[in-house]
């Protein structure tokens, strides 16, 4: 693939595929394309497809666990990566490398003991991907000294290693701040999202189900999205696999990015206070929002840079929701929410896309579920974003793509270009 892209670019290197405006350079780029993901493609309208395949379609066509009716995250990575549907046995192929491979060294724990209890989650959760880089097969290769050709067979170790380490990393962190520090080892006969929702306490069948949806849909979002570009940017410095995903995960800990699913929640909670508890009625969630927005911040769980629809996501856990817990009144309010935000935020002309994404729901299945400590749901989704951007971090390397460097230019350029234009 790497020999074809160099004779594609060869060829077609000088066409012209667009053009921007210095609106978007100062509205963070957006709808310029400046770079190639391989793994998903975004759709305004329809939402995201991975490898062609949107979300419905994965939900029928990824294999489940025996008797599991929600698809096993192990396909969603090897459909990324490889490009094409797993078979069973690709799937399970995945899911025991991921468990030979989950070995944490003790320092990781010993690091985490050391931070305050309190040290919110996903700030654990990057030191601990920080502390694990001992291990990185890339680093130790490239210190020796290793031929360009050979990157990827490094980086393939390492975005491996990460990826099974990561459940029990984020189990430890959950486990010491929310359940005493009472830990649970893993369980290698599990798959790799059973596993996690085993360690991390809920051995139920439900919460397991829900685990592989839920680390099935966050697994990418193209390669424009804050933890995707500053994982792909960082790796493009040749920053193995630890150092660039740390670096996403940063990215989604801000509340406009990941951090929103815990924001959502905190926020329904807020709602639910205010009107002491009672289910509240639509007009007293519209007067919310409006309060919301009157105090300058966001309803959180609504809207999308790139998204101009509801979020595909959102309605794969609405469908879940309606199907598993149909009385569940945290579920209920998110339906409602659904039914009002989107009708007021349309009326506010600024607000590009009023509809939900997926962060607007997830929290609502975790609670039903007794996970209730939502400062830690980030760290959920970083889990599963991980088969993403390291997937296409492995492709970086793979194709030899190039250290990123986008020009940047003072508002001083930018006025002179305006006045070159007008005269
Ligand atoms: N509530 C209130 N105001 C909103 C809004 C919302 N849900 N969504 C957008 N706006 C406002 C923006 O703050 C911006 O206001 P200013 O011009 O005063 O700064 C204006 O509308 C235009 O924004 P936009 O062009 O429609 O949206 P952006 O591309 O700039 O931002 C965001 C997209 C997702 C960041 C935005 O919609 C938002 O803040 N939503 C709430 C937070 C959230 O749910 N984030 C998660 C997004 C999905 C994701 O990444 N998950 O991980």
């Amino acid at each position: 693939m790497a020999a074809e892209m160099k004779e594609f670019i060869k060829e077609n290197g000088s066409l012209v595929i667009g053009q921007y405006t210095i609106e978007q350079v100062y509205a963070g780029m957006k709808g310029m394309v400046g770079m190639v993901t391989e793994t998903s493609k975004l759709d305004p309208e329809e939402g995201i497809r991975f490898r062609g395949y949107s979300i419905p379609e994965l939900r029928v066509k990824l294999p489940k666990a025996p008797g599991g009716s929600e698809p096993l995250p192990e396909g969603i990575f090897y459909l990324m990566l490889i490009g094409e549907l797993p078979t069973e046995e690709d799937v399970v192929m995945v899911s025991n490398a991921w468990a030979r491979r989950s070995n944490v060294p003790k320092h990781v724990f010993d690091m985490l003991d050391e931070l305050p209890k309190n040290t919110h989650p996903m700030t654990q959760f990057s030191a601990a991907i920080l502390a694990l880089q001992t291990e990185s097969v890339f680093a130790a290769a490239y210190r020796k000294g290793m031929n360009k050709k050979d990157y990827w067979d490094s980086m393939y170790e390492d975005v491996m290693n990460l990826i099974a380490r990561l459940p029990r990393v984020a189990a430890y962190i959950y486990r010491r701040a929310y359940k005493n520090s009472v830990h649970i080892e893993p369980d290698p006969k599990l798959d790799w999202g059973a596993n996690f929702a085993h360690m991390l306490g809920y051995d139920d069948y439900d919460m397991k189900r829900l685990m592989r949806l839920y680390l099935t849909i966050h697994a990418d979002h193209e390669g424009g999205n804050v933890s995707a570009h500053a994982t792909h940017l960082v790796g493009s410095a040749l920053s193995d696999a630890y150092l660039s995903f740390a670096s996403g995960m940063n990215g989604l800990a801000g509340p406009l990015h990941g951090l929103a699913n815990q924001e959502v929640v905190r926020w329904i909670m807020d709602l639910r206070d205010h009107y002491k508890g009672a289910m509240p009625t639509k007009a007293q969630i519209k007067e919310y929002v409006i309060q919301t927005m009157n105090e300058g911040k966001v309803v959180p769980g609504y809207g999308h840079a790139v998204l101009r629809k509801t979020d595909p996501r959102f309605t794969a856990q609405m469908e879940f929701a309606l199907k598993y817990m149909p009385d569940d009144e945290n579920c209920k309010i998110v339906h409602m929410l659904y039914e009002v935000v989107p009708e007021y935020l349309s009326t506010i002309q600024k607000i590009k896309n009023p509809w939900p994404n997926v962060d607007a729901h997830s929290g609502a299945l975790l609670i039903h579920y007794g996970m209730v400590e939502y400062d830690f749901y980030t760290v959920l989704f970083g889990v599963s974003r991980a088969l993403g951007v390291l997937a296409s971090l492995l492709w970086d390397r793979a194709l030899g793509n190039p250290l990123e460097r986008p020009g940047s230019v003072t508002s001083e350029w930018m006025k002179g270009q305006a006045e070159k234009a007008h005269a």
